[in-house]
């Protein structure tokens, strides 16, 4: 990878070697156990930290609880003594490397919540030896590293670069994608110091093909929103082209696969009903906030955030009309929710839209059921909802038939055949579908 460095090793530069060094994850969720499991493969020992003791219960007992990570593959480095988990920080005595991994949340004012770091770091400090090499995963705004962290560590007396190592290096996991895991995406790292990177660097060389250090712990915190504002700002853009072609009657999907022919310098996004997950509703919020403090308002990725969360709305205004030409209001409709995962194939709630068009047809009355094969139950106002099947009579019953994640399970065909009336975030009823119902596309 061009930029990228490949290791040279010389007797002064190893500093961690399997069979002798151990490595602490602190975190041990979608980022935390893969990572894990990685410099176990490797040869080191790890010892997993988690405040969650059915985390650390689960690991010990040789069980995984991450889909991207089967328990045949987790199991026998638990077995060999290799991999461990424990709540205890006090094992960080025991160890030479220590990675962050905890979450990244934002609260309810849409400020970053880093809360999750500095407990973690509160309790590192207390342990913190002298070589210990810490590395922060964890999303987050540009100067956490060296601007909050690093005062933190260096309370100890220690000085950074020296008795210490402090670096960066942004998690890329994508769950459930099937070609990228953790050891084949590019590992960015960026140190407090020259030293601290290179340091960074080696460890990573063991655990990921390929590594990239950069000049500054700043670069590798930012590179890692860019990537994500990057989605929030052209999903914003497909978002904002659905809602204009809406009025232009044009099919906004015949469009973006007409322009996906574009050998370069076009990447297709697709509109939605809103989007979900931890990371890209999050992210950009982390860049807007850091930016507002140095007085720079970024009011294109604002925007972008905008129209994103304005989808739910736009969803409920669609299914409203749709009902009006049926002669039907949402009070009182039978409305079936197709997918409340927030993204196809994965059983991953968090932010999903799904839930929130799922609220604001509930305060208009509407008599609402959910179908999703990833995700059994969910809370909806005050009460759980059971994920239904779909089944013919279902469909047949339901005044409006609402697909917000397109799952590959569904079938595709009898819902079209079936239902009355579908709105469809997605385009998941391609038009060749033999369809007795009514299809009204975002
Ligand atoms: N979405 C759209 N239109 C699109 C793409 C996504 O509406 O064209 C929606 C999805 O339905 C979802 C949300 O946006 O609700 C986020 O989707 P995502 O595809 O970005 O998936 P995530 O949230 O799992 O993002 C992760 C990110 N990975 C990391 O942060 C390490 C992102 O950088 C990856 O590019 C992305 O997975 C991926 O490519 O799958």
């Amino acid at each position: 990878m061009r930029g990228a460095q490949t290791l040279e090793k010389s007797s002064r530069d190893v500093h961690y070697t399997p069979g002798e060094t151990t490595v602490a994850i602190i975190g041990l969720g979608y980022v935390g156990l893969p990572l894990a499991v990685e410099f176990a493969s490797a040869g080191f020992k790890c010892i997993g930290i988690d405040v969650d003791p059915r985390k650390v219960k689960s690991l010990n007992a040789q069980s995984s609880y991450i889909p991207d990570v089967p328990t045949e593959q987790m199991a026998p480095f638990v077995q060999s003594g290799l991999l461990s988990a424990t709540r205890d920080f006090s094992a960080l005595a025991d160890c030479d490397a220590i990675v962050i991994c905890v979450p990244t949340p934002l609260r309810k004012t849409k400020d970053p919540d880093i809360s999750h770091i500095l407990s973690a770091c509160s309790k590192i400090v207390k342990h913190l030896k002298s070589g210990h090499l810490i590395i922060l995963e964890s999303t987050t705004y540009p100067g956490t590293t060296d601007e909050v962290i690093l005062p933190i560590f260096e309370e100890s007396g220690m000085k950074v670069g020296e008795s210490f190592f402090l670096a960066f290096s942004p998690e890329r996991v994508d769950p459930g994608n099937p070609e990228f895991k953790t050891r084949n995406i590019c590992k960015i790292v960026g140190g407090v110091t020259p030293e601290c990177t290179k340091r960074a660097v080696e460890l990573y060389g063991h655990a990921v093909d390929t590594v990239l250090p950069v000049s500054s712990s700043k670069v590798a915190e930012m590179a890692k929103l860019l990537e994500n504002t990057y989605r929030s700002v052209n999903i914003a853009l497909a978002n904002e082209l659905a809602l204009m072609c809406h009025r232009l009657n044009i099919d906004v999907w015949e469009v973006i696969d007409a322009a996906a022919t574009k050998p370069f310098g076009y990447q297709a996004f697709y509109p939605g009903p809103g989007i979900g997950g931890h990371c890209i509703p999050l992210d950009p919020y982390y860049l807007t906030w850091k930016a507002r403090l140095s007085g720079f308002e970024a009011k294109f990725i604002g925007l972008a955030a905008e129209i994103n969360s304005a989808m739910p709305h736009h969803v409920v205004d669609i299914v409203s009309d749709a009902l009006n030409t049926d002669g039907k209001c949402i009070n009182g409709s039978r409305i079936l929710i197709l997918g409340v995962a927030y993204k196809k194939n994965v059983g991953d709630t968090r932010e999903s839209p799904a839930l929130e068009v799922m609220d604001l047809l509930h305060i208009k009355g509407a008599r609402l059921s959910y179908s999703d094969p990833f995700v059994p139950a969910i809370a909806h106002c005050g009460q759980e909802l059971k994920s239904v099947d779909v089944t013919p009579e279902l469909l047949s019953e339901a005044d409006c038939v609402v697909i917000i994640t397109n799952h590959s399970d569904f079938d595709y065909t009898a819902i079209a055949s079936h239902a009355k009336l579908i709105v469809d975030t997605r385009n998941a009823v391609k038009n060749n579908l033999g369809r007795n119902a009514r299809v009204v596309k975002l």
